[in-house]
């Protein structure tokens, strides 16, 4: 499988989130993707290649202008409130939630960090912009890959992009690679394209991106959102709206939930894809499923990775895997090539 590694995945390396009244250490850091890379080369899995770069103009299909330059300059204006800033993480503090305003643009920059984004565990820093567009680069390659025949690619960066909206950062995401590729895939002549998001948290960004359109349907395995981050979105009565109804599928699942019922939800979510007849598959891949995962409540084994790179692959679809979450470091390299593995072996 051809993968496309960003590179300058470690620029961004947050140094805190916010959590319950204190500042913890981020859990979402570079070691994570250093472990895929490791695994991927010790198995030989095919070709590393870094993605050529993309003009802004590709990311604009998905987020929005003022977001996007938003994003590009966010650090130099958070320097220049205090040169002493260069050596902490910015992290918002207010949001215009209900009945404030989202039309106008502050220019406090403080009150910027708060209208796109939806939450303080997300840290910006100096090398968040040329790391998130780095991924995006990518994602459009991998997706692109797939027109010029490759059968699947695999996108190893990091930050992740599930959670990231139109406008929006947060859940540590900043561009949603998922959509991206997504959209790709249809600008190279697909009719349609389906996503399904199997990383233990609800892929609100990319949801939302695509909830009134048909011609992407998004599939997605996740913790019940009442207990479980995003929290406002990925319940199952959301089916999608206007020409987007009934394209979208939410199988939230409890905390605790056994393998087998993961894998009851992974043959739902493949029946309705199959129904769907999609020209091409994208996969938000997160490992945070994994039973030893630090901050999710899914019980799947190491050996349960292959078996769901093996149901993927029996869809038989081209298809772009997109790494996602999964934070327990030691483990994630094993458990996501497992995935690849299973797909390219079935
Ligand atoms: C991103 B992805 C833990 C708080 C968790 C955000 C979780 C984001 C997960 N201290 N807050 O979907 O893996
Ligand atoms: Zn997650």
């Amino acid at each position: 499988m051809l993968t496309f590694y960003n590179g300058q995945h470690s620029q961004h390396a947050g140094k805190v989130e916010f959590f319950r009244g204190e500042l913890l250490p981020c859990f979402e850091k570079p070691q994570r993707v250093d472990f895929v890379l490791a695994e991927l080369q010790r198995r030989g899995l095919g070709e590393i290649v870094t993605p050529q770069g993309v003009p802004l103009m590709s990311l604009e299909k998905i987020h929005s202008p003022r977001y996007l330059h938003f994003l590009r300059h966010a650090w130099q204006e958070w320097v220049a409130l205090d040169p002493a800033n260069a050596e902490r993480d910015a992290l918002p503090a207010v949001w215009p939630i209900r009945s404030l305003r989202h039309d106008k643009e502050p220019d406090n920059f403080c009150a910027k960090l708060g209208l796109y984004s939806m939450d303080s565990g997300t840290p910006l820093t100096a090398g968040t912009w040329l790391a998130a567009k780095t991924g995006a680069d990518c994602a459009i390659n991998a997706a692109h890959a797939l027109n010029c025949g490759e059968r699947a690619t695999f996108v190893l960066s990091r930050p992740p992009g599930h959670h990231a909206g139109h406008d929006f950062f947060g859940g540590y995401c900043f561009l949603n690679n998922a959509a991206l590729a997504a959209q790709h895939l249809l600008d190279d002549g697909a009719r349609r394209v389906a996503i399904l998001d199997i990383d233990y948290h609800h892929g609100n960004g990319t949801q939302s991106i695509f909830y009134q359109r048909s011609d992407v349907l998004f599939v997605s395995i996740h913790a019940n959102p009442a207990t479980d981050f995003p929290f406002y979105l990925g319940y199952a009565d959301e089916t999608g709206a206007g020409e987007g109804a009934g394209w979208n599928l939410n199988l939230p699942l409890a905390q605790g939930s056994s393998a087998a019922q993961w894998f009851a939800a992974l043959e739902s979510a493949c029946l309705r894809i199959a129904a769907a007849r999609p020209d091409a598959l994208v996969i938000s891949l997160g490992v945070d499923t994994f039973a030893g995962d630090p901050i999710s409540h899914f019980l799947l084994q190491t050996s349960d990775y292959l078996r769901i790179g093996e149901r993927i692959a029996q869809l038989g679809l081209p298809t772009v895997f997109i790494f996602e979450g999964g934070y327990a470091v030691n483990e994630v390299g094993v458990n996501a090539v497992n995935v690849l593995e299973g797909f390219e072996t079935w």
